[in-house]
């Protein structure tokens, strides 16, 4: 890492701030290295009853009948309970995504299943009792007898016709959507060349280190419910609206939460149940998720099928990009299934300044578990239909994959900018990105070894990925229209309260379970308030104590939540300045916060610390008309969303003998706007990069043609571990945003976004002149191995396969 430290000092942002921009140390990091944190498995209440889940082993059936005798005879067993007897529930499970003028085939999706089962893992009954292990073995006394039904599992084929997953709709079509951005004939007859990919983005689990869990707890009237969820605001509101109870009393309490990589933004049927369960048998209700229900339940991501179409000018540039998209939805809309591929659609420019833009998307459905948001959501799909697409037209065109880059970039005096599907790019500078990727990968010596290594048979390649994103998930003014606007404003809350002691509590409605936020808003807050970040508590993930939240996902919570908390910190930091200036007798525009003070400019020797002011101010001791106390709420919204971007290298060695893949060095050059803690930073890249890395080579959901999961272990399902991955080198520019004052931008995603191209465009370069052109994700041994057959059979036929 070169720059990391120096972040701030590096990025001709002024250098102002004592604790922003530094690489603090995660404050949060102690008590979850020494086993002090608190998840949903440590927390017990008095007359805990749990929960276990008959899940459906078919993938698509009848329910004929459900005998629960010999469940109930079980010692220590409270209750089973079945889809009819959850009937008092009216409203199935949300989709919150309601695209206007978009017509949605939308089935109900209940807790337990009524009727029928759509996917293996849908669950059919809940056994209620005592004891944790005995209520898994009553569980296997529940008989089901299931009537089997035909399955579909290969979305195109699903699309063709029956059988159907919901025989109602008459067709699995999901829904059309699209996003048109010019006029495709007029950009497409103006172009030299085109290229037409097959472009696959297989199916992924979130696998978080944790698996989800729920603890409810309804008493006099009230429900508290602790779950391992990213969004405790969203579940307190659908417990409320579907269980019926008031929202304020309905309190949800997200603990340590293990990580969720987008699988815990959801509002899930046992969350649902266990707060029905609760209520019903009047005791709490727990319910921790296995690792094999992890793999099969919580939701899956990706999982798109798209057709690309690149047109250019004989010198490189683009002049038009078509993608039709077919997305595996699954067996039901969650709450934000059918919308997850549409996120893409925004950024399908990329980087490039191309005119004619369209993105086309057909949802449909498939017994298989619902798909939904994992991180990245839609973007990562996008970057890789473009950075690979792009590289096949460099290759069509012969130009070199960097100089087809610069030619289209956007350029940096463009900004803010306009896209052709009418989406603006807050701030960019591409060249400036893919320059500093260039001091690291000394591209001319890199071509030399790459010969040298193919003289002796080995296969070395290099692979690149220039990306943006789009992130920070509000405003409600351009989220809202996309389909996200019946449930919620996306904007988000802050308080800040400033104890008599000058202690500092700040509540945020994110909720992070991964990302550091306790240091990095305490950061923002010291600043702001002139003390040190220790003494800034950051609360998060409780509904019952700060205000309403729209928590944490889309790379949201610092360019939303924290700009949240940086103006309620300005404001106690106006409040104080006022203060001062009444005990001071000075004028307020003289009060400045320093070293550790609020004092008189000019004067260093007259001032108060903010524990003298939080005193002044709980003694009432303020100017007049002004009220006591030093506490503030703010709920802040942007005005666009933030485009951070970056240039990312992949060099790859592949073994033409077996088709494995070694990464030998892995470049990332982000921007992400001004820092506020480098630290965090490099390690959400490389958390996001792993993520990429681990799709593009191992990671891979798989079912069988009878829609039973094939990869419901960690043994079949490849996570990677650093034994397969290089140390990363990272870098970054900063480019800051014009949206918020801290002129940042996200980065939570960027990695994940960046990566998959830049391994499956390396492992291409590897293999040309192999006369393999082109290969799909995920590029395993087999995969890899059968391209190079394939192209070695067709070469000795005369030609290669495109
Ligand atoms: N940050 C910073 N300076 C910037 C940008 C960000 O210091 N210019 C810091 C932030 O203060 C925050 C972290 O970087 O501590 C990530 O910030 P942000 O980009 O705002 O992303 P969110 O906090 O909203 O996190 C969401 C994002 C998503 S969508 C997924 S999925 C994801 C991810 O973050 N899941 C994660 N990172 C994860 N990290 C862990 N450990 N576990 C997960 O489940």
């Amino acid at each position: 890492m070169s720059d990391v430290a120096s972040g701030a000092a590096t990025n001709g942002a002024p250098a102002t701030a004592a604790h922003v921009g530094r690489a603090l140390r995660r404050k949060e990091d102690p008590r979850l290295i020494t086993g002090q944190a608190r998840y949903v498995e440590d927390i017990s209440l008095p007359g805990t009853l749990w929960a276990a889940f008959v899940r459906s082993p078919e993938a698509h059936a009848k329910i004929v009948s459900i005998d629960a005798f010999a469940a109930r005879e079980r010692e220590g067993v409270h209750a089973v309970f079945t889809g009819e007897d959850l009937s008092d529930l009216t409203d199935p499970l949300p989709c919150a995504w309601v695209p206007p003028g978009v017509e949605l085939n939308n089935p109900d999706h209940w807790p337990l299943a009524r009727g029928a089962v759509k996917h293996v893992g849908d669950p059919v009954a809940a056994v209620i009792g005592e004891d944790r292990y005995a209520v898994v073995d009553a569980a296997e006394d529940v008989v089901v007898e299931y009537d089997p039904l035909p399955v579909v599992t290969d979305p195109e084929a699903a699309l063709r016709g029956a059988p159907f997953v919901h025989e109602q709709f008459g067709t699995n079509q999901v829904h059309q959507w699209s996003l048109p951005g010019g006029d495709l004939e007029a950009g497409f007859a103006q172009a030299d060349v085109i290229v037409e990919r097959r472009v696959v983005n297989h199916r992924t689990a979130g696998a978080p280190i944790e698996p989800r869990g729920v603890l409810a707890d309804y008493r006099a009237g009230s429900l508290t419910v602790w779950s391992a969820t990213q969004v405790p605001h969203f579940v307190r509101l659908f417990l409320a609206l579907l269980l019926g109870i008031s929202e304020d009393r309905v309190r949800v309490i997200a603990p340590e939460v293990g990580g969720g990589f987008g699988s815990k933004l959801q509002i899930y049927g046992e969350e649902i149940f266990t707060g029905w369960a609760s209520r019903k048998l009047g005791q709490p209700v727990k319910w921790i998720e296995t690792r094999s229900e992890n793999m099969a339940v919580s939701h899956h991501g990706r999982d798109q099928i798209a057709y690309t179409k690149m047109g250019a000018k004989r010198d490189g540039t683009i002049t038009a990009f078509h993608t039709r998209i077919v997305a595996d939805l699954g067996a039901y809309n969650m709450v934000n299934t059918p919308s997850i591929p549409e996120l893409g659609a925004p950024v399908m420019s990329g980087v490039y300044k191309i005119p004619v833009v369209q993105t086309d998307i057909v949802g449909v459905f498939t017994n298989k578990c619902p798909t939904d948001a994992i991180r990245g959501a839609g973007r990562p799909e996008a970057t890789h239909m473009i950075e690979v697409t792009l590289d096949q037209l460099a290759a069509e065109l012969g130009i070199d994959p960097l100089e087809i880059r610069r030619k289209n970039f956007i350029p940096k005096d463009d900004f803010p900018a306009e896209t052709a599907t009418g989406v603006v790019y807050d701030s960019g500078d591409y060249d400036k990105t893919l320059d500093r990727l260039l001091e690291h990968v000394d591209m001319a010596a890199f071509r030399r070894e790459q010969e040298a290594l193919r003289a002796r048979g080995n296969y070395r390649g290099i692979g690149f990925s220039t990306y943006t994103e789009v992130c920070g998930l509000a405003p409600t003014r351009l989220f809202g229209p996309e389909g996200f606007g019946s449930q919620a404003g996306y904007w988000e809350s802050a308080v800040v309260r400033v104890h008599n002691t000058g202690a500092v509590t700040v509540y945020t409605g994110t909720s992070p379970h991964g990302q550091g936020h306790e240091t990095a808003f305490a950061q923002i807050v010291a600043d702001k308030l002139g003390v040190d970040p220790e003494v800034v508590e950051v609360i998060h993930g409780d509904t019952g104590t700060g205000p309403e939240g729209r928590n944490t996902y889309g790379s949201r919570s610092l360019a939303v939540g924290g700009e949240s908390l940086a103006r309620c910190a300005t404001k106690i930091a106006d409040k104080a300045k006022a203060i001062v200036a009444h005990q001071l007798e000075a004028a307020p525009e003289d009060i400045e916060v320093r070293e550790g003070r609020f004092s008189v400019r000019g004067s260093p020797d007259k001032g108060m610390t903010l524990a003298e002011v939080a005193g002044a101010a709980y003694l009432n001791n303020v100017p007049g008309g002004m009220e006591p106390g030093l506490e503030a709420t703010t709920f802040w919204e942007p005005e666009n969303y933030v485009f951070p971007f970056g240039a990312h290298a992949c060099v790859v060695d592949v073994d033409p003998e077996t088709g494995k893949v070694k990464i030998v060095r892995y470049v990332a050059v982000d921007d992400c706007g001004n820092a506020i803690n480098p630290m965090l930073i490099e390690g959400q890249v490389h958390g996001g990069v792993v993520h990429a890395i681990g799709q593009a080579l191992y990671e891979h959901v798989q079912y069988d043609e009878d829609g039973q999961l094939v990869t419901g272990t960690l043994v079949d399902y490849a996570l990677p571990t650093a034994a397969e991955l290089p140390s990363f080198e990272t870098d970054r520019t900063v480019t800051p945003s014009p949206v918020n004052s801290m002129g940042a931008k996200g980065v939570g995603e960027v990695g994940t976004i960046a990566a998959s191209p830049a391994v499956t465009n390396a492992v291409i370069d590897a293999l040309r002149p192999l006369g393999v052109n082109y290969i799909n994700m995920p590029l395993s041994p087999m995969r890899v191995w059968e391209a190079i057959s394939e192209a070695q059979g067709a070469s000795a036929k005369g030609g290669v396969p495109a």
